[in-house]
């Protein structure tokens, strides 16, 4: 049989930063500690709700605190980090003044999935820090394009890392004895074409008529304008989605909606849409807001919302030509 590359064997051999690889080791090892904690999750007394909100206005989950505090804590003592921003925190938190990184996260993403056993996952982005000294929550603004790596971890039956630094996207699964992530697809690739999608049909009537006549295309199947029929699948945590769109294709969108006017969107710029932006390119696919390419947005602040389109090319591209005509 031949043996498995391990995450840290991969990095090496796409020449990674030694500081990179040890961050990168760092957030996996953390996010194994949360797999440990998801796993025996009713008989930790982690289930429900922490009692308080979040910087976004959104009830938190006991285990959004513990995982953003594990990851705060462990980032902060790697002495490579020189600030995180995370979707639980108001400000960012500076850690090393000489760390190298600027890590961003989404501790766990879907958690409203927790309680019911479903998909819940880690998002990181992370960035070279530029300037030396403290930092500021401007020093994270920066377009994702700049990314040096980003990725997710998937807390499912298997616990899956997908992974890019710019050469591709990887997916690796957890050793639950060893404790290591051993690769398993060298090369991720969306398919450009699809027949499925996914959305929160539910706010339907609130969408702007751009993506209401989209969606009543796919619905309309063979007997309508795509003369084919498409299926939809939703997890309720964009990881879930996102994995599923690396696996084999489809078109995931969270639009801009009448709901909350004010709101751009319901996801963040920083800990969803440019790290899974990121991750979707390195493998071939396409991610968008209604009128741009999501890693090329200047961010104006870090809890920052956007309209979100990604997944296989063609349909991306198909989608963005209703936005546009
Ligand atoms: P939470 O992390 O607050 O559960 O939000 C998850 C999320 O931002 C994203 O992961 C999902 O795609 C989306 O919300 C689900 O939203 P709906 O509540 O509209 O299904």
């Amino acid at each position: 049989m031949t043996p498995m590359t391990t995450l840290t064997e991969h990095l090496k051999t796409q020449k990674t930063p030694e500081s990179l690889i040890g961050l990168i080791s760092n957030i996996t090892a953390t996010c194994h500690d949360i797999a440990k904690l998801l796993h025996h999750g009713p008989m930790n007394d982690i289930l429900g709700l922490a009692g308080a909100e979040n910087v976004q206005g959104e009830d938190q989950k006991k285990l959004d605190v513990i995982s953003n505090d594990m990851l705060k804590e462990s980032l902060a003592g790697s002495g490579l980090v020189r600030g995180i921003a995370s979707e639980e925190e108001e400000n960012c938190v500076g850690c090393s003044d000489v760390g190298e990184y600027l890590v961003l996260f989404d501790p766990l993403d879907g958690s409203s999935n927790i309680d019911i056993n479903s998909l819940v996952g880690t998002i990181f982005s992370v960035y070279r820090a530029d300037e030396n000294g403290r930092v500021e929550d401007r020093n994270f603004l920066r377009p994702g394009h700049e990314q040096v790596a980003a990725g997710y971890v998937l807390y499912g039956p298997s616990v899956i890392l997908t992974l890019t630094t710019g050469h591709g996207t990887q997916m690796y699964m957890l050793d639950q004895n060893k404790g290591i992530f051993m690769l398993y697809n060298a090369k991720v690739q969306i398919p450009k074409a699809t027949k499925e999608f996914a959305i929160n049909a539910s706010n339907q009537r609130h969408w702007a008529k751009p993506m209401q006549n989209y969606i009543a295309d796919l619905l309309a199947g063979e007997t309508g304008p795509r003369q084919k029929n498409f299926n939809m699948r939703w997890v309720a945590a964009m990881v879930g989605d996102v994995h599923r769109i690396l696996c084999r294709g489809g078109i995931f969108t969270y639009p801009w909606d009448k709901k909350d006017p004010n709101k751009a969107g319901k996801l963040r710029l920083m800990y969803e849409a440019n790290p899974m932006g990121f991750l979707v390119e390195q493998a071939g696919g396409k991610a968008f807001t209604d009128t741009m390419r999501i890693l090329d947005i200047e961010p104006e602040h870090i809890h920052q919302r956007v309209p979100v389109i990604l997944g296989s090319a063609d349909e991306v591209d198909i989608c963005i030509g209703y936005h546009t005509a």
